[in-house]
Order: C-alpha cells, then structure tokens, then sequence
C-alpha cells in the first residue's frame, strides 16, 4: 500500500552540491520518483546552538515503505552527503526529518512520527504548510495550515 510522507529538509552547511540550498535541492533530487510535491526553500535563523543559518524545505514522498525502512533510507542520503555523527543539533550538510505519515502515529525504537516538537517550529510549519496545508496532525484534529498560523502569531513583532 501506497502511504504518503512528509519529509523536512534542513542545512547549515556547505557540501559537494555547493550552499546549504544546493544541499536541500540536491537532497530533494536524491529522494527520487516518489517526490509529489516541493516547498519553496527558505532561510532561517537558528534554533539551538548553531550559528550558521539553515536552509529549509519540506517535501511530501509517495512510498510503500514503512516508518522504519523510511528512517533507514534517509540516514543512508545522509551519509552519502557526508553527514557525520556530531553533537546533537550540531551544523550539519544534511538532516532529513519525517515530520507526518498519512498512516498517522508511529512510535519504535528511535523512531517517533509526528515528528517532537514540529508543530511549535516555524521553519518546519512554513514549508508544510505549502505542500501539506489541509492534513490533520495526529492528536490535534487541527490542519498543518492552522498550526502554522499559531505559530506565526506567537512570533514576536519588532
Ligand atoms: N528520530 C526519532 N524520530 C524521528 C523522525 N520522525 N524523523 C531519531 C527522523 N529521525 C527521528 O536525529 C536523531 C535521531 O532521532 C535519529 O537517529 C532518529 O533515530 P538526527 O537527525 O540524527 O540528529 P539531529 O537532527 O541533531 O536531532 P533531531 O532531533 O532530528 O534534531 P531536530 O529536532 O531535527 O533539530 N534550526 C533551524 N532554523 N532549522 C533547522 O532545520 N534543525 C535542528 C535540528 C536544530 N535547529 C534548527 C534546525
Ligand atoms: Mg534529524
């Protein structure tokens, strides 16, 4: 059975591609056939540590895969961009999240889909909200486009 993911793209790094974005473009390449639909990219300012700005898109993947064999695929595209295991929230070439799954909730070992603490990120909820608006976040019964308007308003105005 054909489920539908949507995968979150992030960079703070240069690579082989070249910028950050070029990372995120040549990722979304990497991902393949089953890619439906692409966000725009934009940049946004660190959350955590780093200090590098980060480059981030979401995408919605079309597979047959499950959870797991999704996470397995992923962690092998980031290999080949070259990430290292480093400090958690570290500056990295490539991360590529699960953010939601159209089969819902998943939970196994290292694995938690929705993705913690997406639904308060706004460089998560922008992109998603562009391929992803009228989904349902498991849990909520609120739609992607809803959680994203939260989350702008939250946002401090200068
Ligand atoms: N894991 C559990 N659930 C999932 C899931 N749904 N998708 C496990 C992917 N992985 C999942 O992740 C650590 C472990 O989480 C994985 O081995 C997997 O088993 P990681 O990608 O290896 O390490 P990480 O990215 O440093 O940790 P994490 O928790 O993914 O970090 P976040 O939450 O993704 O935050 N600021 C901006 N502006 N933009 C960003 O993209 N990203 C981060 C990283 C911090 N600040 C950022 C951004
Ligand atoms: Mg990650």
């Amino acid at each position: 059975m054909t489920t539908t993911y949507a995968i979150a793209l992030g960079s703070n790094r240069p690579g082989r591609h070249g910028t950050p974005a070029d990372e995120v473009r040549a990722a979304v390449a990497a991902l393949g056939d089953g890619v439906r639909g692409v966000s725009a990219i934009i940049t946004t300012a660190p959350l955590g540590p780093s200090i590098r700005a980060f480059a981030n898109a979401v995408v919605l993947v079309e597979s047959a895969m499950a959870p797991p064999a999704m996470l397995r695929h992923l962690k092998a595209i980031e290999r080949a961009f070259g990430r290292r295991r480093g400090r958690r929230w570290g500056a990295r070439v490539i991360d590529l999240d699960i953010v939601l799954w159209s089969g819902g909730r998943w939970r196994s070992a290292g694995l938690v889909v929705p993705h913690a603490g997406y639904a308060t990120r706004d460089f998560v909820l922008r992109p998603l909200e562009q391929v992803a608006g009228a989904w349902r976040a498991p849990g909520t019964g609120r739609r992607v486009r809803h959680l994203a308007h939260m989350v702008d308003r939250r946002r401090p105005r200068p």
